[in-house]
């Protein structure tokens, strides 16, 4: 892989996006090489994922411009296509992926980060949806997650007025959860994955799956869901070691994914 650094540290693994000289954009080759990487996470092991940036400048500067800037109507979707293909399998992944923002997220770069199950994100972090400043549209799911994310109002207006956000206000209105000074963003990341990693892996994974499936269904189907993603919880090993420590008073031996 030339672009993408993948390294499994135990029960999480962080995927750094790796083109620093062009602040981490996405190119045909990086959204490739990010594919793979997703494909071959180990899911037996590895309970929890956190993607970022090279450097501490660029979380991901966008879709590569100069790679975009000839394409023809046919090519402009095919490029769509392969980013929204690659931005889905990071979402519906069954294990939670954790975005560590650590500086410009434009564009494919807002998008990916959306497509995380969470952002945290540096001080030094700047948000936005230039799209509409070089003539384009948001391609990478950006006018539907950021609309869900913030709300239609917020949403509209960062992609009409191509106006990027700084960390303070990404905060303010929702698009992260927190924000660190930029040598804290990462170990944050990881104690926060170590922490979700230690929980019932089972579990954790039907919350990722009902929270996201739930809310495309109307309220009586996704209680439904929950109602069977929890009774599905009961045949699992981690469910009867969980309530047996509490009962016997003792913390749990491990959560063993069965
Ligand atoms: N693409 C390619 N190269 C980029 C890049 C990008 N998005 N962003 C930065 N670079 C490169 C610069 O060209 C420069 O390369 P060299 O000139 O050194 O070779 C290097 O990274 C360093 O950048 P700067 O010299 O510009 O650094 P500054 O600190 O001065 O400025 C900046 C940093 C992030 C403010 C600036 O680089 C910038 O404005 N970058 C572009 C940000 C942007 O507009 N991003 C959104 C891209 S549009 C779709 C699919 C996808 C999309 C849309 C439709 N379909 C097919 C439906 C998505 C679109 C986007 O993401």
């Amino acid at each position: 892989m030339e672009y993408i650094v993948y390294e499994q540290k135990g029960q999480y693994a962080v995927i750094t996006i790796s083109r620093e000289k062009a602040l981490n954009a996405l190119n045909s080759q990086v959204l490739a090489e990010l594919d793979q990487t997703l494909d071959a996470v180990n899911l037996d092991e590895v309970r929890c994922l956190i993607l970022t940036g090279a450097g501490a400048k660029s979380f991901v500067a966008g879709a590569d411009i100069g790679e975009m800037s000839n394409l023809t109507k046919a090519e402009g979707e095919a490029f769509g296509k392969k980013g929204n293909d690659v931005f889905r399998k990071l979402e519906t992944l069954p294990i939670p992926v954790i975005a560590a923002v650590n500086g410009f997220a434009l564009g494919g770069g807002c998008e990916i980060a959306m497509s995380c199950d969470f952002r945290i994100c540096s001080d030094n972090a700047v948000f936005g949806q230039p799209e509409v400043g070089l003539g384009i549209t948001p391609g990478f799911g950006g006018t539907q997650r950021l609309a869900r994310l913030v709300g239609p109002g917020m949403a509209k207006q960062m992609i009409f007025t191509a106006r990027n956000i700084k960390a303070d206000e990404a905060y303010r209105i929702g698009l992260v959860n927190a924000v660190y000074p930029q040598e804290e963003l990462l170990p944050a990341a990881e104690k926060m994955a170590a922490g979700i990693a230690k929980n019932a892996p089972i579990a954790v994974r039907n919350c990722k799956k009902a929270i996201n499936e739930g809310l495309d269904l109307d309220m009586d189907k996704a209680v439904e869901l929950e109602e069977k993603l929890f009774g599905d919880c009961f045949e699992s090993y981690d469910q009867r070691e969980g309530m047996a420590a509490f009962l016997e008073k003792r913390k749990v031996e491990a959560f063993l994914n069965k």
